[in-house]
């Protein structure tokens, strides 16, 4: 495809996709999971273009499931030796964890489908929110490493609601009325939805190549952060030496400090054009508790136990 005709060569092909009306967007879905327009075309250039190394790392999740957290705590991993012990290096302090992830479908491929990424130091971090059978074939091929982080469907959903109303309300729009929030995410209209569907696309693989895909849930780390953290610098063959590393980690990308650090209270996502300081809330489990009724509760987890029956995957209540 030629880049200049890129990626309103798409406008054919929108208009044969099945399309919903999602907040303030349109969604359309593609082999079963539904993108944002100016989402799709770069997601499938990058399917098809995108190159892995086997040294490339890359993480993957549904949206609001705790990724900024893991976008912070796997480039520390991953830092080059030595950066640990000076916190005035820390990448964190000049840049939002956006930045040192960045992703293949809101940035890398967004305006051209074959960006030239060999300015990319190895171990080339990367992240992605589309479902497993989305992802470039280089990268299910290759011995690159995914970290796959999910979240209980109920704070997801609120989380991804006080989100979208961010950005909503600072345009001086009312906030999208939570009935209707809710109806499009238990239908599974949302950008990389369905939610379910997409859990277990990563879910199922990640049982047949442990080594590949590690799956992780937020209410795991927020339980043990130390514990899940070991398992990831393992898998990601940089594991801590000392308990001092592990506690600068988990200090470093804590959502206190993040929060006020000054690199994200100020300025905007130049991509997706959220202000920084809304990838930081509450963080906390069972945060739906303050947002849905009970006759929302029963249903989302009805839907859940349904979808989720038989694979071994559950949330609990
Ligand atoms: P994204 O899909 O836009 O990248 P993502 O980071 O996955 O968003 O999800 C944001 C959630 O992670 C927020 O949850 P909440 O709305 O329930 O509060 C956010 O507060 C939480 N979060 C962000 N950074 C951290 C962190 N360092 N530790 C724990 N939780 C965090």
């Amino acid at each position: 495809m030629e880049y200049s005709s890129f990626p309103s060569a798409f406008s054919t092909l929108f208009g044969e996709l099945p399309k919903e009306t999602w907040c303030c967007s349109d969604l359309y879905n593609w082999e079963g999971f539904w993108y944002a327009s100016s989402h799709l075309p770069a997601a499938m250039a990058a399917r098809l273009n995108f190159q892995a190394k086997d040294t490339d790392v890359f993480l993957t999740s549904s949206m609001k499931t705790g990724t900024t957290w893991l976008k912070a705590i796997i480039p520390t991993i991953m830092n080059p030796i030595g950066c640990m012990n000076d916190d005035n290096n820390d990448p964190l302090l000049k840049r939002h964890p956006n930045e040192l992830m960045p992703s293949l479908e809101f940035q890398l491929f967004k305006e051209n489908p074959n960006p030239d990424l060999s300015y990319m130091p190895s171990p080339r971090l990367f992240r992605t929110h589309v479902p497993y059978p989305m992802l470039p074939e280089s990268v299910k091929n290759s011995t690159c490493k995914i970290v796959y982080i999910t979240r209980h469907p109920k704070d997801t959903f609120v989380s991804l609601w006080h989100f979208l109303n961010s950005l909503v309300t600072t345009h001086g729009n009312d906030p999208w009325p939570m009935n209707e929030a809710f109806d499009s995410f238990c239908r599974g209209v949302h950008a990389f939805g369905p939610f379910h569907d997409h859990v277990l696309s990563y879910w199922k693989e990640s049982i047949k190549r442990p080594e590949k895909i590690l799956f992780l849930r937020y209410e795991d780390m927020k339980k043990d952060p130390k514990v899940e953290s070991r398992r990831m610098a393992c898998f990601l063959g940089r594991p801590f030496e000392k308990e001092e590393e592990v506690d600068k980690v988990l200090w470093r990308c804590s959502l206190e400090r993040l929060k006020n650090l000054e690199v994200n209270k100020h300025g905007a996502d130049p991509w997706l054009g959220f202000e920084y300081k809304f990838y930081f809330r509450r963080g906390s489990v069972g945060d739906w508790k303050n947002n849905m009724n009970n006759e929302m509760k029963e249903k989302l987890d009805h839907i859940t136990a349904m979808k989720f029956e038989g694979s071994g995957l559950g949330f609990g209540n």
